[in-house]
């Protein structure tokens, strides 16, 4: 163990999305590169859904799922990790809010509140955003009692805006990491 690891595990949630490229490819490689590292496993991954975007308009429509992460990583380790897979899968940051090939946010980790200058968590814009809760939604469990996530996501899609900019485009972009397709 050391200061970028604990001795515990807990469950992460992440959001990915993706508008340029191959998007599924895309998010099918973040999932199989986090899944690889030695110290994160996927446990569940959301349905994946096409989405108008939000915020910078002019630019391809997205898909965006969201997936369950087991980890013994520190948040702060866990972020570097993932920004480490958007920049292999080819992300520049050019544009802010512009086109990517690739998106990570780490969203909520088990027991965990953060403010410093790299990370907040919980993620302080989840609950505004429609294309991060649908996702979510599929993967938190419904008795979910101990956190109160699950009753956050709830309450968040009853009124939230941009619901009808989203449709669901398959039911599952990754094989477990399996090497065999998705049925
Ligand atoms: O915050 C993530 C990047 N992003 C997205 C996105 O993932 N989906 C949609 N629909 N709109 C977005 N605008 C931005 S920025």
């Amino acid at each position: 163990m050391n200061i970028h690891s604990t001795s515990e595990e807990s469950e992460a949630y992440i959001a990915l999305g993706a508008n340029l490229g191959d998007r599924e490819g895309t998010l099918s490689e973040a999932l199989n590169r986090l899944n690889n590292h030695d110290e994160i496993t996927v446990i569940r991954c959301s349905k994946v859904y096409e989405t108008e975007p939000v915020g910078y308009l002019d630019q391809p429509q997205f898909l965006n799922m969201a997936a369950a992460l087991r980890t013994t990583l520190a948040p702060e380790t866990l972020l570097e990790v993932m920004l480490g897979i958007e920049t292999q899968l080819g992300r520049i940051r050019d544009i802010r809010y512009g086109p990517r090939t690739v998106d990570l946010d780490l969203l909520w980790v088990e027991g965990q509140t953060l403010d410093t200058p790299h990370l907040t968590l919980p993620h302080p814009r989840m609950l505004e955003r429609a294309f991060v809760m649908l996702p979510l939604c599929d993967i938190v469990p419904q008795d979910e009692q101990s956190s109160g996530l699950r009753k956050l996501i709830t309450e968040a899609l009853q009124d939230i805006d941009g619901k009808e900019g989203i449709r669901l485009w398959t039911s599952s972009v990754w094989d477990g990491g399996s090497g065999h397709s998705a049925s």
